[in-house]
């Protein structure tokens, strides 16, 4: 048989961006393995990505275009040409465009972080056609606009060096789900005697293998970072050096810190403050006394309070205080996505946008519920026109835009236009009116970068498309032909967009092209072993700014603070009366995002939607463990199968998410129960910001069907 070996790259959200060998024989592929040459995926994929072939051929793969022929949001489709598809999609569009084209809203975000079946073409027909813009802010904006404040851009230490390190802070983070091969190299650290610290509420499955667990409560964790650093300034555990030479405003975050003892900060996160004093003595200690590297890897679950841009901005002042930089296995890793000269002007043409310096308005893709709720009046804080048509690829908003109940009521609406471009018939894909299919990565070109390592990948196309699905670059190149769109760009193919994703001239991508990718399916950029180890920011000082000036002219406090939850008993007494336990639904370890739910053997593995619940908490409602319960607030319910644990800190009740709707036992998911308010930094969502009551189901009261029935077999 003829069996050949193509080199790859995972295409989903995860920092890991692992390479990939596909094995194809006669045309199909039989195997996808992690590359063992490569240092980050060191021969390992996660269980969701070594089956990727069960999502490639799976049995309900969209394999020919669709047009909606039942209700909005019941799924029933019936198959048209090509032809019909994007004339349809075609003339819909050109007529919107033609009273304004801003009322036509594209909605996208990770499906895919290809550089190529991402934001390129798509990206390029939709700024020449004048269409909204999208915010992208539904993962990463708190944190990232945090970094660049403080540091200039979204980079860190690389974790290749991480084994070196004496001391790890896993904080907001459960590597072990989402970000296993940081955590291989974490394993070899503690076998060399590094100490691990978990900042989680709940005990995941991480902080259950950390040497210590430190369990605040969601949204606290400004307040715990401004108690350690008003520890490593009392005892004096901090790095003069590298603070006089490489960062500003050192005096004015010690005023702002004394504010946050121990006592207080242990109050503010339900926490002891003996588990503060110990932490920032041991970081002060190892970093400054003895030298020694300390890492932070600082993650996403702190990101998604109220405060979780301030809370960022503070965990990230912590290295420049003990000149954790200097060391390379020391500092801390929010992303390394700052690091890639990718040339986003070459991918996506702003140029092309008509009317320039006057954009079209810009649409948050984490209120996309409201936006389509508002009739254009702004009564549901729209900018700007009523959004008539959306163009949905690479994301699945009913199922992980926050209050999907407003979500789905506005994709409902019978006078939206809705296209989607999806491998799956999704929550999402059940509203469209036109559903056109799209390619898997085995079956489509693309160039990666990553935001947990330093490398480029490629992606080689391994199969042909099957059916007639197409990559989404082409879906777009269709469209923007029977749109007229006669620029050159259009015509470009795949590989050329590929090769025009790297800026050639910059020394980071010194000897990296897209046809030496192709070829050795990896390359690292050339960076420093410790790239932060002599300062050189990315802000206007050039320097770590604990104050930030940049933040006061743009009305922001300047310096770091604790922003407290939107929904607590502190700020929201009323509230927490009625809804007394804070909810968060962080990623399932089987699930990515709401990816691989519809594959039966990795949601056989996570079973059914569950609810973590501490026995004081189970108690009083007599919640039972393994009885059904009904989570709820005023914006939603879910059922879930409960779980009464001490993983769930008192007060706390865990949702691993995100499960599709259609395939929980009442249709619906977490988000049914979270909000549309935004955190202070970024504009991005507050999954976890979110109070909640629960109460048991009674048995008798039988639970229901599926709400739509499990995918045709
Ligand atoms: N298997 C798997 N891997 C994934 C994903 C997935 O869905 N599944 N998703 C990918 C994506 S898009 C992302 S953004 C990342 C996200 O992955 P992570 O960065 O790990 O972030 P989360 O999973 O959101 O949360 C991680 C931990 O933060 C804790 N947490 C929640 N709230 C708080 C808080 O206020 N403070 C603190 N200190 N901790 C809190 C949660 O209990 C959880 O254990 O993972 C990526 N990898
Ligand atoms: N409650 C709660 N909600 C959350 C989160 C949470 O922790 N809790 N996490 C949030 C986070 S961090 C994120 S990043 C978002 C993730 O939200 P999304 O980025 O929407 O991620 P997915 O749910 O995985 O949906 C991606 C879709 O893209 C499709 N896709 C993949 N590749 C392609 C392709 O090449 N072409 C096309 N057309 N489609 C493709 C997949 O089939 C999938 O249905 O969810 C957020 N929502
Ligand atoms: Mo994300």
């Amino acid at each position: 048989m003829a069996s050949r070996i193509v080199r790859a790259a995972c295409p989903h959200d995860c920092p890991d961006s692992c390479a990939l060998l596909v094995t194809v024989e006669d045309g199909r592929a039989i195997k996808v393995a992690g590359d063992p040459d490569h240092p980050g995926t060191q021969g390992v994929l996660c269980t969701k990505v070594s089956r990727y072939t069960d999502r490639t051929y799976h049995r309900d793969r969209l394999l020919t275009p669709m047009k909606r022929v039942g209700a909005k949001g019941e799924g029933k489709f019936a198959p048209i040409s090509w032809d019909e598809a994007l004339e349809t999609v075609a003339s819909r569009l050109s007529a919107i465009a033609a009273r304004d084209p801003q009322a036509i809203l594209p909605y996208s975000y990770a499906g895919t972080m290809g550089l190529v079946q991402g934001e390129s073409m798509a990206a390029r027909f939709f700024h020449k056609l004048g269409a909204s813009l999208l915010d992208r802010t539904i993962c990463a904006s708190a944190g990232a606009t945090a970094l660049r404040y403080t540091y200039g851009a979204s980079i860190g230490m690389d974790i290749e060096h991480v084994p070196d390190a004496r001391l790890i802070i896993i904080w907001g983070g459960n590597p072990i789900a989402s970000n296993l091969h940081f955590w291989t190299r974490v394993q070899e650290a503690k076998r060399r005697g590094a100490t691990l610290v978990a900042i989680d509420p709940y005990r995941s499955l991480t902080a259950e293998k950390c040497h210590r667990h430190i369990a605040p409560m969601p949204g606290t964790d400004g307040a715990l970072a401004l108690a350690i650093m008003h520890v490593l300034m009392r005892d004096d555990l901090l790095d003069h050096d590298y603070i006089a030479s490489h960062t500003v405003g050192f005096e004015a975050l010690r005023e702002r810190a004394k504010a946050y003892s121990p006592a207080r900060a242990a109050e503010l996160c339900g926490i002891d403050a003996g588990d503060i004093e110990w932490l920032a003595g041991l970081y002060g200690q190892l970093a400054v006394r003895e030298r020694q590297p300390v890492a932070i890897r600082l993650n996403y679950g702190m990101q998604r309070s109220h405060g979780g841009g301030q809370a960022v901005r503070a965990v990230a002042c912590l290295p420049s205080l003990v000149g954790a930089w200097r060391h390379p296995a020391g500092g801390l890793q929010l992303s390394t996505s700052g690091f890639f000269p990718v040339d986003n002007q070459a991918l996506q043409r702003p140029d092309l946008l008509p009317g320039l310096p006057a954009l079209p308005r810009t649409v948050n893709m984490s209120t996309i519920g409201d936006a389509l709720l508002d009739a254009g009046d702004g009564q549901h804080g729209l900018v700007g026109p009523r959004i008539e048509a959306l163009v949905v690829y690479n994301s699945n908003p009913v199922a992980v835009a926050p209050q999907s109940t407003k979500v789905a009521e506005g994709f409902a609406r019978g006078d939206l236009f809705t296209v989607v471009l999806e491998q799956f018939r999704t929550d999402t894909a059940d509203y469209a009116d036109i559903l056109l299919p799209a390619t898997t990565q085995l079956e489509h070109v693309d160039v990666h970068k990553a935001y947990g390592h330093t490398y480029f990948l490629a992606n080689n196309q391994a199969i042909a498309p099957l059916g007639e699905a197409m990559p989404n670059t082409e879906i777009f190149r269709r469209l923007a032909q029977r749109m007229g769109f006669d620029e050159p760009c259009f015509a470009d193919s795949d590989e050329d967009i590929a090769a025009q994703a790297i800026v050639a001239t910059d020394p980071r991508a010194a000897g990296i092209s897209w046809e030496s990718l192709k070829a050795q399916g990896w390359q690292k950029l050339k960076l420093p072993a410790a790239p932060l180890a002599e300062g050189g920011f990315a802000t206007a000082s050039g320097k770590c700014e604990f104050y930030s000036e940049a933040m006061r002219r743009d009305g922001l406090d300047p310096l770091p603070d604790y922003v407290p939850p939107y929904e607590a008993p502190a700020t929201a007494p009323e509230l927490a009366a009625r809804y007394p336990l804070a909810m968060i639904s962080p990623p399932a370890r089987n699930f990515l995002n709401s990816s691989f739910v519809n594959v039966d053997s990795l949601r056989a593995t996570e079973g059914e939607p569950h609810l973590d619940i501490h026995p004081e908490d189970a108690a009083p409602r007599s919640v039972a463990n393994g009885g059904m319960v009904r989570v709820f607030n005023d914006r939603g319910s879910m059922l879930a199968r409960a779980r009464v644990t001490d993983r769930a800190r008192r007060g706390l009740v865990v949702g691993l998410s995100i499960w599709w709707k259609k395939l929980a036992p009442d249709g619906k998911n977490a988000n049914e129960l979270t909000s549309q308010r935004l955190t202070d930094l970024g504009r991005a969502p507050v999954f976890y910001d979110c109070l909640v009551q629960v109460e048991a189901v009674p048995a008798a009261a039988a639970v229901p069907e599926p709400a739509a029935p499990a995918l045709s077999s």
